[in-house]
């Protein structure tokens, strides 16, 4: 073979192997059980007539599956050599062999037991690299090809780029492995995690309106809003976590997880919201949280007359500063080790985070959770704080229209409109609703089993044809009304009323 074909035969396998290892290294970090290039081989045994299995299996002895996957990446590798030889007639050859194989494995992810559409995922980065890698490494081909005074030049130039795709696809499938394992690791121990006294309570039926369009009472822990600083979440094994509790206290703590668990737990259902939440967003959600109360703990500790706050920090280094108070009053501010009956997800602050109802995440839900250090306000910052966002963060009271949605085309007539309202550790006493500024109608409320979550609200109205504005407005346990001035979530929250656009015909 000549030097120039096997140029054009060293970009297609290159390109493949890179393809091959991205999609690797993705469903090692989304800790999906397999490759694509196992799942395939998953299906070809499940498909293969049970003769040939035993012939292969006499054979190969326990080096049957093994030898599948082999066999699979010696026939990837001579369609990538052969894709990279199709380049020589048209970059859009290579791709049809690419988009071959990415739907053969994709075939294979989605019939596997479960799948869902993340699954999906590492096939697509693997498509993408492959035809990015592709082209960055035949464009210096089809250069020196049009410019043979250039060849030498252009040929060392495509040198450089192989090695170095060469290095970063073995680098990135060794990240995605190590990576991966780490929390495949945690995930199991997870799963395999049984805490006493958490509960899996289903939400009081009261709480639904059953309107359909508004957001459950209950938000599922796949569903729920997800704000964080890291990259690739903190994966901490239960017996590996430990807190200390220090800084202005008599008594020092350090607690390991079998010691917190063994404490008594408590079960809230608690509505955590972001500061940066837009009027009508959906950075919020209700869960029933478990965990052992912040107050029980410290109550032992000597907790100096001076300390106004605690400074918490989090495995991978975020913090926030919290007021004593709300750690210390009869709210349910927690150390929680449960969302909705189950040990927290990973992402959601796996083995231990906080919630304090009544404040935003940001100054109090800190996930990962592994150091409470007693403090002042005067002494001690936020993260958030540091970048100009208040000290102190209490939620505001806010309501959001969820049916019909901004845009929507309702039949004219009777119309409900429904949605979510919440002003934790206040409570929402009444939900107003308003069409073109006239006169605002009561909606009814779902009934909540206590002043720290959501309430559902709906009411159904008349409204003419033609296109009309729609507003919500809350009024609190306290008394006072949301008011309509609209200000940014920086720096201690949104305020305004949420307003949608529909037309009624
Ligand atoms: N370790 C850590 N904890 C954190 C954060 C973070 O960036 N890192 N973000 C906070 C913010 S701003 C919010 S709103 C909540 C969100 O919690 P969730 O992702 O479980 O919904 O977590 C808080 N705890
Ligand atoms: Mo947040």
């Amino acid at each position: 073979m000549t030097t120039r074909r096997m140029h054009w035969v060293l970009a297609g396998v290159l390109a493949g192997l890179a393809g091959l290892a991205t999609s690797y290294a993705t469903a090692m970090v989304l800790t999906i059980r397999e490759s694509p290039v196992v799942a395939v081989a998953e299906e070809l045994i499940k498909v293969t007539p049970g003769a040939v299995a035993e012939r292969a299996i006499a054979v190969l002895g326990h080096y049957d599956k093994p030898a599948l996957v082999l066999g699979i990446l010696l026939f990837l590798l001579v369609c990538f050599a052969g894709a990279g030889l199709l380049a020589r007639g048209g970059w859009w050859r290579p791709v049809l062999v690419w988009c071959a194989l990415a739907g053969l494995g994709l075939a294979a992810v989605l019939v596997q037991r479960g799948a869902g559409v993340v699954d999906a995922l590492p096939v697509v980065v693997g498509l993408l690299t492959w035809i990015t890698v592709h082209s960055a490494l035949t464009d210096a081909l089809h250069r020196g090809q049009r410019r043979p005074d250039l060849e030498s030049h252009e040929r060392r130039v495509f040198l450089m780029v192989a090695g170095a795709i060469t290095a970063a696809s073995v680098g990135i499938a060794v990240a995605g492995r190590f990576v991966g394992a780490g929390r495949r690791h945690v995930e199991q121990s997870r799963r395999l995690l049984r805490i006493p006294g958490v509960t899996r309570r289903q939400a009081p039926p009261a709480t639904s309106l059953g309107v359909k369009g508004i957001a459950p009472w209950q938000t599922p822990n796949e569903d729920f809003y997800r704000i964080d600083t890291t990259i690739a979440p903190p994966t901490i094994e239960p017996e590996e976590w430990s807190l200390r509790i220090h800084g202005l206290v008599e008594r020092e703590l350090t607690l390991s997880f079998t010691d917190l668990v063994a404490r008594r737990m408590t079960e809230s259902w608690i509505t955590l919201n972001c500061v940066s939440n837009k009027v009508g967003g959906g950075l919020v959600g209700n869960a029933r949280w478990s965990g052992v109360r912040i107050a029980d703990l410290l109550a032992g500790l000597g907790v100096s007359d001076e300390a106004d706050c605690v400074l918490q920090t989090s495995h991978d280094g975020w913090f926030c500063a919290t007021p004593l108070t709300t750690l210390t009053d009869d709210r349910d501010a927690m150390l929680a080790v449960a969302m909705n009956g189950r040990p927290l997800p990973i992402e959601h602050g796996f083995p231990v985070r906080t919630i304090v109802p009544g404040l935003y995440g940001y100054v109090s839900a800190t996930k990962w959770v592994v150091d409470l250090e007693v403090s002042t306000f005067e002494r001690s910052v936020g993260f958030w704080t540091t970048k100009g966002w208040s000290a102190e963060g209490p939620v505001k009271i806010a309501s959001r229209i969820d049916v019909p949605r901004s845009g929507d085309e309702v039949p004219a007539g009777e119309v409900t409109v429904g949605g979510v309202a919440w002003h934790q550790q206040t409570g929402i006493e009444a939900v107003e609703v308003q069409v073109d500024g006239g006169e605002w109608a009561t909606a009814a409320l779902g009934r909540v089993p206590s002043v720290d979550t959501w309430v559902q609200w709906a009411v159904t109205l008349d409204v003419p044809e033609g296109d009309h504005e729609v507003r919500v407005r809350a009024i609190g346990k306290d008394g006072d009304t949301q008011t309509s001035v609209e200000r940014a979530p920086d720096p201690d929250g949104s305020t305004g009323l949420h307003t949608i656009e529909i037309s009624a015909v």
